[in-house]
């Protein structure tokens, strides 16, 4: 199998994290005491879930993320952000469309030629960090970078600690397993869906994903020997122990979830090459949904 996309893509963060910290003086980002609604399907809710606790975290106004099907229209927020890479996602165009008129919109787009760049009030494109993958991994972490650059963090730290990452060679021992469970806390509870998602999708293995502390409450009962357990930014104390106690294979990492959910990427690309898989073009998927 040649090379896949999406390995150059994964790659390629830490010039695309820089290239879209570089967009994050857009007047149109929020401002803090706003309140602020962020909407997308599949990948970009989860990148609207990290945000959305990253904000929070950080005191800057009331944040609420939502999958774009799901957006409670009766509330009014100070600005509603959509996340699509492709800007033809349905829902998301759906909602830009129903709410137009009634409500402040910014829509986050890879593509900029889609539908959705008119769909806004206000639009950033990242053609940037679009990709040729179905799977996406850096339009995902490049959206995050944007938003996170916009509440004032630095991101070129995460950038330069990012091309160190990117060369991680994932353990032999992983790839073994058949069962991925990743725990998250804070901005790291989104990334923890995105990093079983993408397993999901570019290697159509069974992953799960929940906040850290919740884990102890039902979903421990899946872990055994065929199980690896991610951890995305801050261990309660003990699980790594308890989780290596059934016998499965804890990673952690001390680092900002999102370079951990980079590690996360290559695991799903090196578990897809494993088992034969192209992880570019997974099963049943297309590169958006249009309904
Ligand atoms: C959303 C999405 C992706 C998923 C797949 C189908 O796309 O659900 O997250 O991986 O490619 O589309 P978009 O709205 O960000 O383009």
């Amino acid at each position: 199998m040649n090379t896949p996309f999406v390995s150059a893509e994964i790659a390629s963060q830490p010039e695309v994290w820089r290239q879209a910290a570089g967009l994050a003086t857009a007047e149109s980002l929020p401002r803090p005491g706003q309140r602020v609604a962020v909407v997308g399907c599949g990948t970009s809710w989860f990148v609207a879930e990290a945000y959305a606790a990253r904000r929070e975290e950080l005191g800057q106004g009331e944040t609420d993320a939502f999958v774009a099907s799901e957006y409670p229209s009766g509330r009014r927020y100070d600005l509603l952000i959509a996340i699509s890479r492709s800007g033809t996602t349905t829902e998301v165009l759906d909602l830009l469309r129903q709410v137009r008129g009634r409500q402040r919109t910014l829509a986050i787009i890879g593509d900029a030629d889609s539908p959705g760049v008119s769909a806004a009030d206000d639009v950033i494109t990242m053609p940037f960090a679009d990709e040729r993958s179905v799977v996406q991994t850096r339009f995902a972490t490049a959206a995050l970078t944007l938003l996170r650059a916009g509440l004032g963090e630095d991101i070129e730290p995460l950038a330069a600690a990012a091309e160190e990452i990117v060369n991680w060679q994932v353990p032999a021992e992983v790839l073994g397993r058949t069962q991925f469970t990743f725990l998250g806390r804070g901005l790291g509870v989104g990334l923890a869906h995105e990093a079983a998602l993408k397993m999901r999708e570019a290697s159509i293995a069974w992953a799960e994903a929940y906040p850290a502390m919740d884990y102890r409450h039902g979903p421990k009962a899946i872990t055994d020997d065929t199980s690896a357990v991610v951890f995305l930014g801050d261990r309660p104390e003990g699980l790594v122990e308890e989780v290596e106690a059934l016998g499965a294979l804890a990673l952690a990492f001390d680092e900002d979830p999102q370079l951990t959910v980079v590690r996360c990427q290559l695991l799903a690309v090196a578990n897809a090459l494993h088992k034969g898989m192209n992880p570019d073009t997974p099963r049943n998927l297309t590169r958006s949904i249009i309904l």
